[in-house]
């Protein structure tokens, strides 16, 4: 498969770890099944667009669409909104995206609770984006305007490899932004394993759906369109080889600070 081998090297916080990927034919990948609110882990997929297994019966495996559907919200998300809830959210509160690692379906129980060798194990950024809604969320496709509201990079004082910040997190945490104008939102969960090759970085994304309620009063942008808002050469995801890590610039938008 894929970078299953690089996923390997990178991915070895705990010998369990290594021990889970060798006995099933796991990687270290992740997904974005569940919504923290009000400081509460929520249901697998209870707020978050349920994705489709690939074709190896796997779930939650990286995204190396750059141009296609899955990159928008991952596989088969675009018309899974009518199987989730949509979380009603004060502007200006903290939301979470938490990562579980990937499985097939035939060895795991689907909605298992967070053990440690789920998380974010990959070295690279989160971002996070908003998509309003036209019309009703949970036909809304994503194929709109997006704005960023979260970029979590690497550590300022950052030395190695690993100093990404959310590396070996449970989630990745963000504020909605305080005059974000009230309506329904598709929330984009991104992580990204940046690689200096071409097409070598990988993308691991989950969408949940939220209402946004509070006076309003911002305007959001700039914007970026899904799929295909990201150049493949942009040195946020083909990263120039020996660049310090410390000058990375994640692809899109500046984040729109609400
Ligand atoms: C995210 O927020 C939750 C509380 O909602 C907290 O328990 C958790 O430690 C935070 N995670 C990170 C990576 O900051
Ligand atoms: C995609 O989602 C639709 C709507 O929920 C569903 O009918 C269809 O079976 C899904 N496709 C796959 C491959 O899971
Ligand atoms: C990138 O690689 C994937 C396979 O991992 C392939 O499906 C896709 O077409 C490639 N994209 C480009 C623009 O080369
Ligand atoms: C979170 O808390 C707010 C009140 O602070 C409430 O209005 C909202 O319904 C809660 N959301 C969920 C999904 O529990
Ligand atoms: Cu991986």
């Amino acid at each position: 498969m894929k970078s299953s081998l690089s996923c390997l090297a990178a991915t070895v916080p705990t010998l369990t770890v290594l021990l889970l990927q060798v006995v099933q034919p796991v990687h270290g990948h992740y997904g974005f099944p569940v919504l923290l609110i009000n400081d509460t882990a929520t249901n697998w997929f209870e707020y978050v667009r349920p994705v489709a297994p690939d074709e190896l019966d796997g779930m939650m495996f990286p995204i190396n669409d750059w141009a296609g559907e899955t990159q928008v919200c991952g596989i088969n998300a675009t018309h899974t909104g009518h199987l989730t809830k949509t979380a009603k959210v004060k502007a200006g509160s903290q939301l979470g995206m938490r990562a579980f690692r990937s499985y097939q379906r035939e060895y795991e129980d689907f909605n298992h609770p967070f053990t440690a060798s789920d998380g974010i194990w990959h070295m690279g950024p989160g971002q996070i984006y908003m998509s309003k809604a036209p019309g009703d969320i949970e036909s809304y496709t994503g194929d709109g305007d997006w704005f960023k509201i979260a970029y979590i990079g690497y550590k300022p004082d950052g030395v190695g490899t690993f100093d990404w910040l959310t590396y070996g997190k449970g989630e990745m945490n963000f504020t909605v932004p305080k005059t974000t104008p009230p309506g329904k939102y598709l929330v984009r969960a991104e992580h990204l394993y940046v690689n200096t090759q071409y097409n070598e970085t990988q993308q691991f994304i989950g969408c949940a759906q939220i209402e946004v309620t509070g006076p309003g009063g911002g305007t959001p942008g700039p914007f970026i369109t899904f799929p295909g808002g990201y150049d493949l050469r942009d040195p946020g995801i083909m990263r120039p080889q020996g660049q310090p890590y410390t000058e990375y610039k994640p692809p899109g938008p500046p984040v729109w600070q609400g």
